[in-house]
Parts: C-alpha cells; sequence; structure tokens
C-alpha cells in the first residue's frame, strides 16, 4: 500500500501520537516526519506552510493541510471511514466529547508540561485538582457504559483521550485513582494497532 498520508510530530508530543495511534489502529501506512520542537523547527518557514499554527501535530493528505489533533481525527475517520459514528447523532455525540476532553482532561497535559519541563510549579495546585475533577467524570462515565467512550466500540473519542491516560504518572496523577479509567487503558491497549506512546511513536523520520 502506498502511503497518502504524511503525519508532522514528535515521539514525546500527546497530540501528535493521537494521529499516529489512528493509523496504527486502522491500519493505514503513512510517512512520518519528525520536528525537532527544542529546535524550534516548528516555527520554521517550511512547517509553517503546512500548519499556520507552527505545532505538531500536522496532516498532509492529497493537497489538503490539517492541524490540530481533533480535527485531524475528524477528517481520517471520514477519509478511512474507521472509528466514527456509525449515524449523524452518533456524531455529534463524538464531537460533544471531543471538544470536552480538550478543555476537562487538558489540565492532565499542563500537569504534565510543568513536571517534565520543570516550569513554574505556582500553577500545579490548580492544574492537579482540575485534572481529578475530569478525571472523576470521565471515570464515572466510564463506569456506567459499555467499555468504551460511545457506542460501545472504540472511536476517535478513545483514541483522542489514550495519549494523557497513557502517561499519567508523568502528569503526577495515579492512575488507581480512577479504576474504570484504568480498566478502559488496558481494554484499548487490548485493540489491534494500539500500544503505548513510546512503543508507538517513531523517533527518527519513517516511511
Ligand atoms: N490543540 C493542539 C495542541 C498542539 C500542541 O500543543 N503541540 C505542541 C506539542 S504537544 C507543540 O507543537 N508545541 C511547540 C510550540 O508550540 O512551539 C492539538 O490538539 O493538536
Amino acid at each position: 500500500m502506498t502511503a497518502a498520508y504524511t503525519v508532522h510530530g514528535h515521539f514525546a508530543s500527546q497530540p501528535a501520537t493521537r494521529v499516529v495511534l489512528f493509523l496504527s489502529m486502522a491500519d493505514q501506512p503513512f510517512v512520518y516526519r519528525h520536528v525537532d520542537l527544542a529546535g524550534g523547527q516548528q516555527k520554521t518557514p517550511e512547517h509553517l506552510a503546512v500548519t499556520r499554527f507552527g505545532r505538531v501535530p500536522a496532516l498532509e493528505h492529497g493537497d489538503v493541510r490539517l492541524s490540530e489533533s481533533g480535527v485531524i481525527l475528524g477528517y481520517l475517520a471520514r477519509t478511512t471511514g474507521r472509528f466514527g459514528g456509525s449515524d449523524p447523532r452518533e456524531d455529534l455525540r463524538i464531537a460533544e466529547w471531543l471538544s470536552w476532553m480538550a478543555d476537562a482532561l487538558l489540565p492532565i497535559q499542563r500537569a504534565r508540561a510543568i513536571r517534565r519541563f520543570n516550569l513554574d510549579p505556582a500553577a500545579l495546585p490548580f492544574m492537579d485538582a482540575a485534572a481529578a475533577g475530569g478525571l472523576r467524570q470521565f471515570d464515572a462515565h466510564l463506569a456506567a457504559g459499555t467499555g468504551f467512550v460511545e457506542g460501545g466500540r472504540v472511536t476517535i473519542a478513545d483514541i483522542f483521550a489514550f495519549p494523557w491516560i497513557d502517561l499519567l504518572e508523568e502528569s503526577g496523577i495515579d492512575v488507581a485513582d480512577f479504576p474504570n479509567v484504568r480498566a478502559w487503558h488496558a481494554r484499548m491497549l487490548e485493540q489491534p494497532g494500539c500500544r503505548r506512546q513510546y512503543d508507538l511513536m517513531p523517533r527518527p523520520d519513517a516511511g
């Protein structure tokens, strides 16, 4: 199979991991371009020509160039026919989840960034409390549900959430406090093509 998709990413980036995880779980070939974030490659004219936001991930597919992991996942679901909703109402519920997660679970990423990159810890108490609040809600939803976020099967909502849950330890959060989230993470890892971030993400450019 010829690779139709090109992903620009970085192995430590959780948003970039979402895109690679989707393509891995959908068994789609792709070209991977490592972006040297520490060296500032994301702000070069070459990268800005792919994504005006100067970040990763970015996706190229034919003449389409896309940014923002949630938008990219929606596009991949449409173009591959995998991991989307089974009808327009379910598509809307999945879109709600993506929007909710990007907001209510974002403190997980902020807490990780502060700890991993030794940033000013002043915001940590707020981030830790906000992350725990989001995780409590996510845990309660999973406890009452059908094994996955929506529809009883993997959708892009699960793929969106996965990297943040996968590296909870780096965020300073004990997943044991959220048993349904822990069980969901284990269930995800049983799915074809699903691997933990540091096992999944390519480091050099890979064709
Ligand atoms: N909301 C964006 C977040 C993207 C993002 O934060 N990317 C980070 C890496 S995790 C980045 O490229 N940072 C480099 C920079 O801002 O210069 C998404 O979901 O794609």
